[in-house]
């Protein structure tokens, strides 16, 4: 018996790559994260940038509670069991009017992780539809293998390496994955997915949370994850502690050092060496 999702939502995700929309909290409770990450990036002076926007959870509370929450972490056991980790979060912001956009791409491309059993549970905290830049996916792309990428680090792109499948994409069968607040969608690490540009009024705010079973394991380098429910027997990932304060000098410290970490991982085989290159790059990704 399903937690949360409904037989036939498991059954959209195991054949399209995506199920949405998933309601897993109310519209203000999403407009009162949204008021915390806007208040914060207030008192910092500017939008939330670079490493700032990875792994975001280790920083904030009330980031670490939405990775906890229990209805987007019930749908995640419900296609792939108890024992649950966070892997990263990743914020996807376009500004107002924004150029930003995302390549059709598969996640899986540069993660290391030794299998596809991976979820993004995709937290709209403002409304993601056609009109502000929403992610579309192509159904049935999840069962494909790895499909080459070519790196094009466009400025402007919100991927690490503004990555782009090198194959057609036929964009007719694209279905266009609308989110009110407080919404989720979930997709497939292999599904091909991406995202055009916001030429609305407002931002269009999504906090992606990638899960793991525990039996994924990193195979390009040493790697951490926080245990969202069950047990860890695999001990593949060091374990992260969760924040109880917002900026915890010693969150901030752990976070920048996981941050360079990751930067090896997901630029292994560039001119990326640290988290200074990925700085110094035109795509926008900043990891
Ligand atoms: O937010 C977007 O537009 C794209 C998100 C994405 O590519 C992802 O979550 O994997």
């Amino acid at each position: 018996m399903p937690k949360m999702l409904t037989d036939e939502q498991i059954e959209t995700f195991r054949r399209d790559g995506c199920v949405f929309p998933i309601r897993v909290m109310s519209a203000d409770a999403a407009f009162a994260i949204r008021a915390r990450l806007e208040a914060f990036e207030a008192s910092a002076g500017g939008p939330l940038q670079g490493k700032l926007r990875h792994k975001t959870h280790l920083l904030f509370p009330w980031l670490d509670n939405i990775v906890h929450h229990p209805r987007i972490v019930d749908a995640i056991e419900d296609l792939h069991g108890p024992d649950l980790l966070c892997w990263t979060t990743n914020f996807f912001i376009k500004e107002k009017q924004d150029p930003a956009f995302v390549s059709w791409h598969q996640d899986s491309t540069y993660w290391g992780l030794s299998k596809p059993d991976v979820v993004t549970a995709w937290v709209a905290l403002t409304p993601s539809n056609a009109s502000n830049g929403a992610m579309a996916f192509i159904p049935g792309t999840h069962t494909s293998d790895q499909i080459p990428h070519r790196d094009t680090f466009a400025q402007n792109n919100l991927l690490t390496r503004g990555q782009e499948v090198a194959v057609d994409v036929d964009e007719s069968q694209a279905v266009t994955v609308v989110l009110e607040p407080g919404e989720i969608s979930l997709h497939h690490v292999r599904v091909i997915h991406g995202s055009p540009a916001n030429p609305s009024a407002d931002r269009r705010i999504g906090f992606a949370v990638r899960y793991i079973p525990t039996s994924v394991a990193q195979v390009a380098g040493e790697d951490s994850a926080s245990l969202v429910r069950g047990e860890d027997r695999f001990h593949h990932f060091e374990l992260e502690p969760r924040p109880t304060r917002d900026m915890d000098p010693a969150f901030v410290a752990l976070h920048r050092a996981i941050a360079e970490r990751n930067a090896r991982i997901l630029y292994r085989g560039t001119q990326v060496k640290s988290f200074n290159d990925v700085q110094a790059l035109p795509a926008r990704g900043g990891m």
